[in-house]
């Protein structure tokens, strides 16, 4: 699905292929090393490269140049010439899921991405882990998404990078050896899926982009497991939510997920409305208007769960507010219900475990694949 002919040009592969050999043929000289890591005659683990595109794959108009570029050009193959390293370290398979830029992965494809990786970690013990190239817009929602679904302790790596494949100082070579590294690590094993960018090793549930530069990603407050040192992956913690094959999440029945909408609070708001009401909504806020408090109320009342989250991730806990709490609402906001209110930090129903609100978004996405009863995704929303 959504794999573009090949644009490369040929004198470009050509000097790939040429780079890539070259290069080999220094690693052999330079840096024993690596090499060293592996026996000669120990079989190397197997990894599955499933390529979905990003700027991993992205080619510039003018190659070396600080110029534009275009995402999810270059296919697996053609990223794993770039990093004839690899060979030391793993048997590397190649799948080509996509080729695109990140923002064009859908809900849909996270289904089908979700669903592949688990048949096949299920269906080929031989291999040791899969790691799953990415453009980094969205490479967050989708690690988070195959967090929750992917029902196997092996690695599961996701990996972009900041720079261009044929731009200066790619960043992509390095990170896909560090992923790969990170896959076949046996320390790897059940530590949940990962995100690996910048020889750190980050928890899918944590890792955020900051901002799109090489150093962009990281865990925030936490979620950083380990990092890639000379010697290898090296582990300082593991997740402590459920993940992997504890997940309740089943993606067997499921053809589409739910439409839960993704909205901003701010000053002067009146809140979303809709002509259609959605199935679940996740509000990115630090306080409500009252308008916004009417206006999600009345969306509460009508069965669609509206859950608060804090744009930077941290914690958000429902509860009654006191009475004098109750007292304040109803002089700031005359003729609001002030037994029912959304006036963070009392919120009616749902507590937030530091997650940041588009992650939010799919785990309630997920909780709908479930139920609808309000304490049962409260109960999805404490364990995961
Ligand atoms: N366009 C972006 C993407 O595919 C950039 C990136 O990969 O960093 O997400």
């Amino acid at each position: 699905m959504f794999v573009r002919r090949n644009p490369v040009a040929l004198p470009l592969r050509r000097l790939i292929r040429f780079r890539a050999w070259f290069a080999f043929v220094a690693l052999l000289g330079a840096a024993p090393g690596v090499l060293a890591a592996q026996p000669e005659s120990a079989p190397r683990p197997k990894v599955l490269v499933i390529a979905t595109g990003g700027t991993i794959a992205g080619v510039q108009d003018v190659p070396g140049t600080l110029g534009a570029y275009r995402a999810g050009t270059l296919t697996a193959e053609q990223i794993l010439a770039s990093v004839p390293q690899l060979a030391a370290v793993a048997q590397v398979e190649t799948e080509q899921f996509s080729n695109v830029a990140s923002p064009l992965i859908s809900p849909d494809q996270w289904i089908a991405l979700a669903r592949r990786i688990d048949g096949v970690l299920r269906s080929r013990p031989d291999l040791a882990g899969v790691v799953v190239t990415h453009g980094t817009d969205r490479l967050e929602e989708t690690a988070f998404f195959l967090y929750l679904t992917v029902r196997s302790e092996k690695p599961v790596v996701l990996v972009g990078a900041q720079r261009p494949a044929t731009g200066i100082s790619a960043d992509g070579p390095i990170n896909l050896l560090a992923a790969v590294r990170t896959a076949v690590a046996p320390q790897a094993v059940g530590k949940g899926v990962m995100v690996v960018m910048d020889d750190r090793i980050i928890s899918a549930r944590e890792v955020r982009k900051h901002y799109q530069r090489v150093g962009g990603f990281d865990g925030g407050d936490m979620g950083m497991l380990g990092v890639v040192a000379r010697n290898g992956p090296e582990f300082f913690y593991a997740p402590a939510r459920r993940r992997g094959p504890a997940s309740e999440f089943d993606l067997a029945g499921v053809t589409a997920l739910p439409d839960v909408d993704l909205v901003f609070a701010y000053p002067g708001s009146t809140g979303r409305t809709y002509q259609r009401a959605p199935a679940g909504v996740v509000v990115s806020v630090t306080g409500f208007t009252c308008a916004e408090s009417a206006t999600y109320q009345a969306l509460v009342r009508t069965g669609v769960p509206v859950v608060a989250a804090f744009p930077s991730g941290e914690n958000v806990s429902g509860n009654d507010p006191s009475d004098s709490s109750r007292a304040r609402i109803h002089d700031e906001c005359p003729g609001m219900d002030s037994t029912f209110v959304f006036r963070t930090p009392w919120l009616p129903m749902i507590s937030v475990h530091h997650l940041t609100p588009q992650k939010v978004r799919i785990l309630l996405m997920l909780a709908l694949t479930r139920t609808r009863d309000p304490r049962e995704i409260q109960r999805f929303f404490d364990t995961y």
